[in-house]
């Protein structure tokens, strides 16, 4: 039988290049995106789209009823920053969404289920470099809170009904295609945009903040690859550590001047800092690599080429 795709939160900074992604696997028929609005992204304009609210328990009957979907990837919440601005409305959107979704699945019989975790699941407690799969999760964001509760439900969801559902935590994501909405990781794919058409750039978080970053390639196909990785390789049913590569602004400006030599980077902290020092400098990702054989494309470097190529022949700064 052939697979039916359903993706909720389509039009985000992920759903937007995997639904492109799942277009060329799967065809364009065989793909539903939907969001609470379109985006005006080209992927949308020719496949399937529907407008749907993971938390309109009516609308959610009426598409997988329709749909019979076989694979289902949830991808609707809110970030970190968005989230600690509307707490109660991050916490309502990423959980009840979630538990809306995961019924859904259950009553219609899809197969498979990706649902996204993310580093925020860690803490001030959690130990910063290499942080293990297995370690301190203490989060003191909601986003993270909404996370860490959202793993303990993947895995219970899995043991109690069978769900399979599969799952990864995601680190900062950097794509040329589609810009994020709400993350304190933002500023890794804003200042792109910015060195290219006015080669300035006023940072967020301060020079020395590190975090876990990936290009949107090497996140697309990890969730890809978790989704389809045969049932018996998914030994974790809460949601596996991966890593793409770690820099802080002043190695990402760095990076950026062997480009653009007269970029300058300057700083204007807000509260997103708080939330930035709260999270690691960089994830052991060895039991995603040993279990279903995960392995990252892009370093620094590599990502940096491949960002200020891509946005200078899209014209993509322009906008
Ligand atoms: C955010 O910054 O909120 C996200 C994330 C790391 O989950 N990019």
């Amino acid at each position: 039988m052939a697979e039916k795709i359903l993706v909720l939160g389509a039009c985000g900074q992920v759903g937007t290049e995997l639904v492109e992604n799942l277009q060329k696997i799967y065809g364009a028929a065989n793909v539903i995106a939907s969001d609470i609005r379109k985006s005006e992204s080209a992927v949308f304009q020719n496949g399937n789209f529907e407008i749907l609210n993971v938390l309109d328990k009516a609308q959610i009957a009426n598409s997988f009823g329709k749909h019979k979907p076989t694979i289902v990837y949830h991808l609707a919440a809110l970030l970190s920053a968005t989230a600690e601005e509307n707490p109660k409305f991050g916490w309502e959107l990423n959980m009840d969404g979630t538990f809306n979704i995961f019924d859904a699945c259950l009553e219609y019989g899809v197969k498979r289920i990706f649902w996204p975790s993310s580093i925020a699941v860690f803490g001030p407690t959690t130990p910063a470099v290499l942080t293990p799969q297995s370690t301190i999760l203490e989060p003191n964001t909601i986003y993270g809170i909404t996370k860490l509760a959202g793993e303990r439900y993947c895995e219970y969801y899995n043991a109690r009904y069978g769900l399979d559902v599969r799952s990864i935590r995601y680190p900062g994501l950097i794509g040329w295609k589609s810009l994020p909405g709400g993350g304190t990781t933002d500023y890794a794919v804003d200042i792109f945009h910015q060195a290219l058409k006015t080669g300035t750039y006023t940072s967020f978080l301060n020079d020395s903040t590190t975090l876990p970053m990936m290009h949107m390639e090497d996140a697309v196909r990890a969730t890809l690859e978790v989704t389809n990785a045969p049932s018996d390789k998914i030994k974790l049913r809460s949601s596996y550590n991966i890593a793409g590569t770690s820099f802080n602004p002043e190695e990402l400006a760095t990076a950026i001047r062997k480009h653009i030599p007269n970029f300058t980077l300057e700083y204007a902290i807000d509260s997103r800092q708080n939330i930035a020092d709260s999270w690691p400098d960089s994830i052991d990702d060895s039991v995603a690599r040993k279990d279903w054989g995960w392995n990252e494309k892009y370093q620094l470097e590599k990502l940096v080429a491949n960002m200020l190529e891509n946005i200078q022949s899209t014209n993509a700064f322009k906008g």
